[in-house]
């Protein structure tokens, strides 16, 4: 049976490799996406990728992913750390969401170090640059014993 996977990035990351490399590094949202695709190639899974810089849409395709997805891989990028609406719609979904993170948060500016959203997530993966989201992939597939030890 296909898992579905839904590869969700927050605010701002549509400037990525645009600016702040020292930060975020140089590689773009649409490099991430095809590295994400290519990484699940060899699995019976499907992936959907969406970028909004809105809280609202944000919850709204959360709200979607109900509908037809198994799990979702999620940068809420600065909407984690002040978004109780990303939460709840998180903790409605029922669904297993793995908060990624490029940067390492925790050794940042301390408004960083708090997650709103990390409780409800199944797990959080932060500072692993980009290769961050193929860990939080691999989670899923482990999650899924698509993918051994
Ligand atoms: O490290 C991450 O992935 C963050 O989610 C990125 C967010 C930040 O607010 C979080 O604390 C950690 C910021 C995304 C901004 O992305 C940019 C990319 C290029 C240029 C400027 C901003």
């Amino acid at each position: 049976m296909t898992k579905r996977i839904l590869l969700l990035h927050g605010p701002n990351l549509n400037l990525l490799g645009t600016r702040q490399p020292e930060v975020y590094g140089d590689t773009t949202l649409a490099d991430i996406n095809e590295a994400a695709e290519r990484h699940i190639a060899p699995y019976s899974l499907e992936l959907r990728t969406a970028q909004s810089n809105h809280e609202g849409e944000l919850v709204d395709l959360l709200h979607d992913a109900r509908e037809w997805a198994d799990g979702v891989v999620f940068n809420p990028g600065a909407y984690t750390h002040t978004s109780i609406a990303l939460r709840d719609a998180i903790s409605a979904i029922d669904l297993p969401v793995i908060e990624v993170h490029i940067s390492n948060v925790h050794g940042r500016e301390s408004f960083r170090h708090k997650s709103m959203l990390a409780g409800v997530c199944l797990g959080q993966i932060a500072g692993f640059g980009w290769r961050g989201y193929l860990l939080a992939l691999d989670a899923l597939l482990r999650r899924w014993e698509l993918l051994g030890d």
